[in-house]
């Protein structure tokens, strides 16, 4: 018999964030491919579209008016998830069958006027006053009386279920704790009492370390694949200080930020040279009146690419009903991510 390898042998890799595990087969990497395709996602873009219902002084679905907005714009989402008002309640008319109901507040960001341009098309000065935007937002609802947690993400790409191109993300701000977020505050809380330390800031540390699952860094923050990566080319953005969120950050780590968001999302679109779709979202500490130091900002993105833009990875089966599974190991995939130019491959040309 011989050694265990994991760049070769079939194995599990545990996630502390979370405590899920995932299945990696690295032997499975030669699989042929003869499923189902996604067309290649570089949509020709208008910098205004006029019938866009996010660029500026356009009407929107529900007949309000954008204003002629001329950096990042919020505003109400129209058809929120979450509502401030919902009136109070809860069923449990069996232990089985509970209900709660929940509340909360839904925005749109917009991330810039240009209809055309996504993040790693965006010059860094723009993208910073995305970042401090973000940032006022959660100090802003966070501080609404009844919202403990506030969750800002961005869809993009068609695959990824998102309903218009103009580059945008979206923030729920609500009265519970998400599952995702609850239960990394269970394990950041059981890290920072049992050894005083972050686990994240414990995590970066050792893969600063090990070098093999890095992709990228500036002064403030590095991007790698973590090492219980579920999709492909998975990344996350951790950052060198302990920061608990968004407010935080100095306007210089705000500006780092910026930065390394344009790097990272530059080098997805160069891997096949398209406009690479992800799931993509800010974890931060509660906003239910505690402290948090146990808590470390950090920013995820899950793209659902595998070999090509125009190959998806599908959670199905396995995926569905046992556990998240890859085949191409998460050092590989970092150390392809990190071989590709930071220069965007549409201005190449
Ligand atoms: P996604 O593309 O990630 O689904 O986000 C678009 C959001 O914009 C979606 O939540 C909202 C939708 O409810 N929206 C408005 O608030 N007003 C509109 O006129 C169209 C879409």
């Amino acid at each position: 018999m011989r050694d265990f390898n994991q760049s070769e042998h079939a194995h599990r890799r545990f996630n502390p964030l979370t405590g899920s595990w995932v299945l990696v087969s690295p032997h499975r990497n030669q699989r042929p491919w003869q499923g189902k395709e996604e067309s290649p996602s570089r949509p020709l873009l208008k910098s205004y579209d006029r019938g866009c219902y996010l660029c500026p002084r356009n009407k929107r679905i529900g007949g309000q008016i954008n204003p002629d907005y001329s950096g990042p714009y919020v505003f109400q989402n129209d058809f929120s998830a979450l509502l401030p008002e919902t009136p109070e309640g809860r069923n449990e008319d069996h232990e089985l069958l509970v209900a709660e109901s929940e509340t909360g507040i839904c925005r749109v960001i917009c991330f810039s006027p240009r209809h055309d341009l996504t993040l790693p098309e965006m010059p860094v000065t723009d993208i910073y006053a995305v970042v401090d935007l973000l940032a006022s937002q959660y100090a802003e609802l966070g501080a609404i009386e009844g919202i403990n947690h506030v969750q800002i993400f961005e869809n993009k790409g068609e695959i990824m279920g998102c309903s218009n191109p103009h580059p945008h993300g979206q923030i729920w701000a609500q009265k519970t704790i998400p599952d995702e977020p609850a239960k990394k505050s269970v394990r950041m809380s059981a890290h920072w009492e049992k050894t005083g330390r972050t686990l994240l800031g414990d995590y970066l540390e050792v893969e600063l370390e090990r070098e093999s699952r890095l992709v990228c860094a500036n002064e403030s923050f590095v991007v790698l694949v973590p090492f219980w990566a579920v999709w492909p080319f998975e990344t996350m953005i951790l950052s060198r200080r302990h920061v608990r969120h968004l407010g935080d950050m100095t306007p210089s780590e705000r500006h780092d930020l910026a930065d390394i968001i344009k790097l990272l999302t530059t080098r997805y679109d160069n891997l096949f040279e398209c406009s690479f779709p992800y799931s993509a979202g800010m974890h931060q500490s509660p906003t239910d009146g505690a402290d948090h130091a146990e808590w470390d900002w950090h920013m995820h993105f899950y793209p659902p690419l595998l070999r090509s833009a125009k190959v998806k990875k599908f959670m199905v089966g396995y995926e569905m009903l046992a556990t998240p599974q890859r085949d191409i190991t998460p050092e590989a995939s970092a150390a392809r991510l990190r071989a590709l130019s930071e220069t965007h491959y549409a201005q190449r040309a």
